[in-house]
């Protein structure tokens, strides 16, 4: 009886020493900022106020039965009318910088610039601006985060479309020329390779549009490419000596650690990564797509009786017009996944999961969330920090989104504050250790907030927003107080070195 009782306590205190050991003590250098993040559709609420035009996640959520829980973001967290709570919330934080998204349609109704520009919405989001100003928060601002005007989507079929991008430029170089003298950090696309692969591809974000398969996610990409270029080159022209911002493309990845030391594993791994963030970070960097996209699809798409490559191909203008288009790397990540090595899948329907053939899986013993993909794996958000040190020429990295889930109604939320200690210690590993010239970090997220396909079923939030009450009341959960004090101190533990 004694005995295991005996070793239980030393049991749990080795644990519990453990858990604490692991976390670096080393202060974060005296520059290094913190910020939240957030999305517009995820946390405005308003969607037909004010003039607000439709969005494709307006339609999506009004007819189609794809929401887990049916909910929609007509209310959200009410941000569009609480925002001075808010930034008083984002004060008392004591933030460095606000990660937020505009709502392209509730700017143009109709998505083009030659509709009417909403008064309304240029006033909001000048508001925020205003109320970060007054607080000393710099604000970080995503041009798409996924709520593409209805209009455009149905007048030429949204980002399937070259006119996309003339219509995209115009569009943020009104919100440059409108927004532009108080903004430090611009993003013109929050994670494109979700927007297609998901969007054109598996149907898991709006439009959800699947018919084309392998086909349609790579157009998808092409048109974007082009779209942020176009953006980045009229804030480099126009706007960079007046306004002295910074603007770059958001890319999300896992880290993909191979599944054994065998060489093929290794191979895996980087495949995975390169038609993942190389898809997208190898033009900006390079000018093109990374050799093996170009080869591997090229190669099934003629088996596969197509006369030419299911991945479209730049003019060597556009080649030199995408490359160099950022000003740092944004990397959204949350977790770990294990690439294994496989024999290339046999031709037949194309899809993008078998141009790479790559068997990815979960390790079972890692600690789980409220969403099925995101593991607790704190290692690997170093090895993709020195993975994109080594395989993009050491660019400035701006970590734009990492954080947790949990079911919602938990204010003590120790996983969440575990989460941030173990991955900010790693993040301090790969600055120190490893020598990566990562600047600043916003959590995912802010507040709990419309996680889309899932509604209101996984909560992300610093802050827990009560979406049963009309009045959505914010809520600090423990790890508020947990990141104050990293903001405050720089340190991730009780006494820093
Ligand atoms: C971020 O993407 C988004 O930018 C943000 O809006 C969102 O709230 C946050 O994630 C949390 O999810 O189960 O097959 O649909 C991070 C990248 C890509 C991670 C999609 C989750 C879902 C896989 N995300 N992925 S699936």
């Amino acid at each position: 009886m004694f005995l295991p009782k005996l070793f239980l306590v030393f049991y749990t205190l080795s644990l519990f020493w453990k858990k604490n050991e692991c976390a670096d003590n080393r202060k974060f250098p005296s520059e290094f900022k913190f910020g939240v993040a957030t999305a517009s559709y995820q946390i405005e609420g308003g969607w037909n106020v004010d003039g607000k035009g439709e969005n494709i996640w307006d339609r999506l959520t009004h007819e189609t039965n794809l929401v887990k829980d049916n909910s929609t973001g007509n209310v959200a967290c009410d941000s569009y009318h609480k925002y001075k709570e808010d930034l008083a919330l984002l004060g008392d934080l004591g933030v460095d910088f606000y990660r937020f998204s505009l709502s392209w349609s509730r700017i143009l109704p109709t998505g083009y610039i030659d509709g009417q520009i909403n008064d309304a919405g240029v006033k909001y989001y000048e508001e925020i601006l205003s109320e970060l100003e007054k607080r000393g928060i710099e604000a970080m601002v995503t041009l798409y985060h996924w709520d593409l005007p209805q209009k455009l989507q149905d007048d030429f079929g949204g980002v399937l479309n070259d006119t996309f991008i003339e219509v995209f430029a115009n569009y943020a170089q009104l919100a440059f020329e409108l927004f532009g003298s108080r903004v430090k950090h611009w993003v013109t696309f929050n994670e494109p390779f979700i927007i297609c692969q998901q969007g054109y591809e598996n149907g898991l974000k709006a439009p959800a549009i699947t018919k084309a398969p392998g086909i349609d996610l790579y157009t998808c990409a092409h048109v974007i490419l082009k779209a942020h270029a176009k953006a980045y080159r009229i804030y480099d022209k126009s706007y960079r000596k007046t306004q002295n911002g910074k603007i770059t493309i958001v890319l999300n990845t896992d880290w993909f650690e191979p599944a054994s030391s065998d060489s093929k594993d290794l191979e895996a791994s980087e495949r995975k990564l390169q038609f993942q963030f190389g898809w997208f970070a190898h033009p900006i960097v390079y000018g093109n797509y990374p050799q093996v996209m170009i080869d591997r699809i090229e190669e099934r798409s003629i088996k596969e009786g197509f006369k030419e490559s299911r991945l479209p191909k730049f003019t060597d203008n556009e080649i030199e017009d995408i490359k160099g288009t950022y000003d740092f790397i944004g990397l959204n990540h949350y977790t770990t996944t294990l690439a294994e090595w496989s024999t290339d899948i046999a031709i037949g329907k194309p899809k993008s999961t078998k141009d790479i053939s790559v068997n990815i899986f979960k390790n079972s013993s890692w600690e789980g969330s409220a969403s099925n993909w995101l593991k607790v794996v704190p290692w690997g958000i170093r090895k993709i920090s020195k993975w994109i040190k080594d395989t993009y020429k050491n660019p400035e990295i701006i970590i734009t989104e990492n954080g947790y889930s949990d079911v919602g109604g938990i204010f003590d939320d120790s996983r969440r504050v575990n989460y941030y200690r173990e991955y900010l210690s790693n993040v301090l590993k790969a600055i120190y250790d490893d020598g990566v010239n990562i600047t600043a970090y916003a959590a995912w997220s802010f507040l709990d907030n419309f996680e889309w396909l899932n509604g209101y079923t996984e909560k992300f939030g610093l802050y827990s927003v009560n979406f049963s009450d009309p009045e959505r009341p914010r809520t600090p959960k423990s790890s508020v107080n947990y990141y104050k004090n990293i903001m405050a101190t720089k340190c991730l533990v009780d006494q820093c070195l």
